[in-house]
């Protein structure tokens, strides 16, 4: 175990020279320098927690009687840490979650902000996002990108309530004083092109052809359908040895790199009786049950999940996934903040 010596308080000065530099703005640093730098284990606010989603759709559900989206301009159920600040729009310190409802009929506004957003869809047909002139279809399990400053709307032409998990990266910009958003007009934007990205990069591994050098767009596939990464993970769970975890990782189709670049979405799928243990961390981490049923064990607690259930696990724990079903197999979406983290120099993996 790591000894530091105990540090000076703010009562042992005199109130006089504390008055001095508080007139100043400044504060002697070694009377703070624990709360935010403990020695040994940090401070850690944000607690595990599971979000049911049969509880949660009701109330979102009943949102849509309360509240016109006119008067919401995102109709959305926002899912709180219990250990953060409300305030702060947070499910983790790094990763918003929350519900959103559209009707048949309604449309969410064009706008665009700064923090990046993700769709997965959870329920409904008939429902699309633009993005900068792509419209979108949103099916079950989908995962619709809307990235940094990207204006974007959504709308549906379906008949039964759409219902999908934003995911935004707004607790990374909110502390850094560049969270804001600029409204637009209703109308979506310019021509509308049907899922471009899903024709133009059709087959992995091969893209559009352009000279050697010349850079590829940016955030080029914006719409990744569940159908095909469904698919890739039923095949895999039959071709892996049983002993190896099927996961896989959403990627930009031109650079590898993550779907977006704070934070890592990944698709796992476990078979019937496994069990996949993850390392010990320093990434939040979030999972989000798209089929089937399954445990997730935090630090020895069990939530059992089913379709649309969300969980947070923070930073440090000691994570378990479980299938316990006889047939079925348990596919969940993970999102976390490793490529922050990573970039920052930051992520590590404990020993032990
Ligand atoms: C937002 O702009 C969207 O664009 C969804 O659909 C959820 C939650 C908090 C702040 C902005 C959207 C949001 C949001």
């Amino acid at each position: 175990m790591d000894t530091a010596p105990q540090l000076g308080t703010s009562a042992e000065l005199p109130a006089d020279y504390r008055a001095r530099l508080a007139d100043l703005h400044v504060l002697p640093a070694w009377t703070l320098l624990r709360a935010v730098m403990p020695v040994g284990a940090a401070v850690q606010k944000a607690v595990a927690f599971h979000w049911p989603y049969a509880r949660l759709r009701e109330e979102l559900l009943r949102a849509g009687d309360l509240v016109p989206v006119e008067k919401a301009e995102r109709r959305v159920l926002a899912l709180i840490n219990p250990g953060l600040n409300p305030d702060s729009l947070a499910t983790l310190p790094s990763i918003f979650f929350g519900l959103q409802l559209i009707r048949p009929g309604e449309r969410a506004p064009n706008h665009k902000h700064i923090p990046a957003a993700v769709r997965v869809i959870l329920e409904g047909s008939g429902a699309y996002t633009t993005v900068e002139g792509e419209k979108l279809a949103m099916e079950p399990g989908d995962l619709i990108l809307t990235p940094p400053n990207h204006w974007h709307d959504h709308g549906h032409e379906g008949r039964t309530p759409m219902i999908w998990m934003d995911v935004l990266d707004h607790p990374l910009a909110v502390p850094l004083d560049i969270s804001y958003v600029t409204p637009g007009k209703l109308a979506t934007f310019g021509e509308n092109t049907l899922d471009a990205g899903d024709t133009a990069y059709r087959c992995a591994g091969v893209a559009p052809y352009r000279p050697l050098g010349h850079k590829p767009p940016d955030y080029p596939l914006r719409r990744y359908r569940w159908s095909r990464v469904r698919e890739a993970l039923a095949a895999l769970a039959e071709a892996n040895d049983p002993t190896t975890p099927v996961h896989l990782r959403y990627i930009n189709p031109e650079t590898g790199d993550t779907a977006i670049r704070t934070l890592d979405f990944s698709a796992r799928e476990l078979r019937p009786g496994e069990s996949v243990a993850i390392r010990r961390s320093s990434a939040n981490r979030m999972f989000l049950t798209l089929e089937g049923e399954g445990v997730i064990a935090i630090n020895g607690a069990e939530h059992a999940c089913a379709h649309g259930d969300a969980v947070a696990v923070p930073t440090y724990a000691s994570v378990t996934l479980t299938n316990a079903a006889a047939r079925a197999p348990w596919r969940l979406l993970q999102v976390d903040d490793t490529p922050t983290q990573t970039k920052l120099g930051f992520y590590e993996e404990p020993a032990v």
